[in-house]
């Protein structure tokens, strides 16, 4: 009987060894992937994915920090590429694994929050801006003012994330995103502490289908997903306000803590093959950073508020580590959110 308990043990070891090796933990935005492209990864390597989804960057960032879960693949944006580096959570990419790299447009590489891009490889980028219901709105928006707009009360989303708030407010008092001075700050909290009685919801998983219900009529919010209902629903309108705002460029990196960093640089390279990028920007409504993919892009989705120019984007800026200062802001952030 103890033999064959022993057996079984040491059984289940070896099958759990095994299956160790063969998967890869991805740690991503919602709404990154789709299920089809899992699966053909699945299907091609015999590794196993599981994943998990996040809807803020200092989600990330706090998970990595307790290391309570071991991630092998997480996809932060351009400012928590420069936070998880400095704070050492993240581990150097083995480019050599990597040859898909070869498709990334240049722009998008050897940015400022990672000037060798050894710890992170572009994937999508996009906008933050903001959408609308024509049906409820008399009038055609350009302004992040709008959102301060005491007769949509109660009719107003905001994104739930301390950076895109004040980048907002930033804007709006004509700021740059990563303002430090703390008297322009302190302004920048009181315009949204004031705006806070007119904001129905802070969300940042469902600011789409809010819009699209009809529950809000002004959704602050990330570009694919308002673009993508944009474009299924012509009472949806997305807008790039004029006093600009946040451009971002969201990143595949591997945590420190990575248990499988061999499959984690398959997947990488895997995402980066330009039918895939192709199907996931398809699928997620954001922009691909992979020029070779845009051939395989249905032309319907490389329009201009997918793909908005150099001048539309003329005051939008990447955000940035703000160093001590996010300790300020995550305590005005507090303030507004419990008052
Ligand atoms: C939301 C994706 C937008 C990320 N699902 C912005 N960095």
């Amino acid at each position: 009987m103890r033999k064959k308990l022993l057996i079984l043990f040491l059984a289940s070891l070896l099958i759990s060894c095994a299956g160790n090796k063969n998967k890869v933990n991805v740690y991503i935005w919602s709404d990154y992937l789709s299920p089809d492209v899992i699966e053909k990864f699945e299907r091609e390597t015999g590794i196993s994915v599981n994943l998990d989804t996040y809807d803020s960057n200092e989600a990330l960032l706090e998970k990595l920090q307790t290391g309570v879960s071991k991630y092998d693949v997480v996809v932060p944006s351009d400012y928590m590429v420069q936070i998880l580096t400095k704070q050492n959570l993240l581990q150097k990419i083995d480019k050599q694994k990597i040859p898909n790299l070869r498709y990334i447009n240049k722009k998008f590489l050897n940015q400022e929050f990672d000037p060798e891009n050894n710890f992170s490889v572009p994937f999508f980028w996009g906008t933050t801006g903001f959408a609308y219901r024509k049906d409820k709105l008399g009038e055609v928006p350009n302004s992040w003012q709008t959102l301060f707009d005491e007769k949509y009360a109660g009719k107003i989303l905001m994104l739930d994330d301390m950076r895109e708030c004040f980048a907002v407010a930033l804007k709006l008092l004509g700021h740059s995103i990563n303002e430090t001075d703390t008297t322009v700050l302190l302004k920048a909290k009181d315009l949204l502490m004031k705006q806070k009685k007119l904001v129905k919801q802070y969300n940042s998983s469902g600011f789409d289908q809010a819009i699209l219900s009809g529950d809000v009529w002004i959704a602050h919010g990330w570009s694919g997903q308002l673009v993508k209902i944009s474009e299924t629903d012509t009472n949806i309108v997305y807008v790039l306000p004029k006093e600009g705002g946040t451009l971002w460029i969201d990143n595949l990196a591997i945590p420190k803590s990575a248990e499988n960093v061999e499959n984690a640089h398959k997947f990488i390279n895997f995402l980066l093959k330009p039918e895939i990028s192709a199907r996931v920007s398809e699928f997620s409504g954001y922009a691909t950073v992979n020029d070779s993919a845009k051939k395989f892009i249905n032309p319907q989705y490389l329009t201009p508020q997918r793909y908005p120019d150099d001048e539309t984007l003329k005051n939008f800026e990447l955000m940035k580590d703000l160093g001590k200062v996010t300790r300020l802001l995550d305590r005005f952030w507090t303030e507004i959110k419990s008052q």
